[in-house]
């Protein structure tokens, strides 16, 4: 597979090849004609018992799947040019990757993403189970966005009797986004991060950023509700700058009647009705029914993320243990006055230090 995509904008992604290979459950080898020519009926009839038999997939025997999807691999067609993260390691060609693109928009700034995949088969159908994902970003004006690799992994509805029963087999339970086992991007306040990434602008300024996802399943669909994110960054003049851990909250149409939770005792027939219920509600009393909006976003709100206190502003009574108006917090320091790290963090570094080990 490849792909050529235009957008009406005028920006276009370029995909390289890439294969995606089907495993059927075959009667290969065993049952293969070598295997079989000097048997007599009996004989054969034997093979073909045994090999019915063994237990392969899911629980069940050959006999029941044979031509059944077995698994789903994703490889690149052509060797892939090393991903950020692998060049860091001295690697010039992927070892991690098996889906390349590039991205441009009409403006001249471009995303260039390195994925992997795993599909799983629930059912006879394959579903993709996790990617794992890293980009590398350049914008016109000369800056540049490395972000590390992380991992979204994807739940189903498993092949069980109950499921089955009630035609649930392989729907969406949950998606999770996390960092690569093995790393934990940790903030400045301390708190631990899915997501990292480094920036550089054109002046040799630089910013590091991290950030955590979390996603509902709305009507079958993952939408993401929330994300929390703090920086720093050093200026080129030495001015050290730190944003608390904010979190922006996304609300969405039928969030809480049409989610995973709501819906994940009832039969397929049951969430349809449910769904042509709430799609006749009025949510926000507007006068027009909800109509086919779920998962729709309808409101972004920011908040200090858990644990994070905004002290009083100037303005405000500094008696008060945490602002009462204001929920994100910036702070900075210019070189030559004490650098103070939000929170009981790590120890700030030094902008030589840190700029000498880009992601
Ligand atoms: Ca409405």
């Amino acid at each position: 597979m490849e792909s050529l995509s235009e957008s009406l904008d005028g920006g276009f992604t370029i995909t390289d090849p890439y294969v995606m290979t089907y495993g059927y459950n075959m009667a290969e080898a065993l049952l293969s004609h070598d295997a079989l020519k000097d048997l007599d009926k009996a004989g054969i009839r034997k093979a073909v018992s045994d090999w019915m038999n063994q237990p392969v997939i899911e629980g069940r025997v050959n006999g029941w799947t044979v031509g059944v999807l077995g698994g789903v691999t994703v490889a690149s067609r052509d060797r892939l040019g090393a991903a950020p993260s692998e060049v860091q390691a001295g690697l010039t060609t992927s070892d991690a990757y098996a889906v390349h693109s590039v991205a441009v928009d009409a403006f001249g700034n471009s995303t260039e993403s390195w994925s992997s995949q795993i599909y799983t088969v629930i059912g006879g159908q394959a579903k993709l189970a996790s990617a794992t994902m890293e980009s590398l970003a350049e914008t016109a004006d000369g800056s540049e966005t490395a972000t590390s690799p992380y991992v979204m992994t994807y739940a189903y509805e498993p092949d069980s009797d109950a499921n089955k029963a009630s035609r649930r087999v392989g729907g969406l339970i949950s998606l999770t986004v996390a960092a690569p086992t093995g790393t934990t991007p940790t903030g400045c306040s301390g708190a631990t991060y899915a997501i990292y990434s480094w920036t550089t602008d054109a002046f040799g300024s630089v910013t590091e950023s991290w950030s955590k996802q979390t996603y509902t399943i709305i009507a079958g669909q993952a939408k993401m509700t929330s994300m929390t994110t703090e920086t720093q960054s050093w200026g080129v003049d030495g001015t050290h700058t730190a944003t608390y851990p904010y979190t922006m909250w996304y609300s969405c149409a039928g969030q809480s009647d049409l989610s995973y939770d709501a819906l994940k005792d009832m039969s397929a027939a049951d969430v349809r009705d449910a769904v042509s219920k709430w799609e006749a509600k009025d949510d926000d009393g507007d006068g027009s029914p909800n109509g086919a909006t779920a998962g729709r976003l309808l409101q972004a709100s920011v908040l200090p993320a858990d644990n994070t206190v905004i002290c009083p502003a100037p303005s405000e009574d500094q008696s008060l243990a945490s602002s009462g108006t204001y929920t994100s917090f910036t702070h900075s320091d210019d070189p030559f006055g004490a650098v103070l790290s939000p929170g009981a963090g790590r120890p700030t570094s030094s902008s030589t230090a840190r700029r000498s080990s880009p992601p």
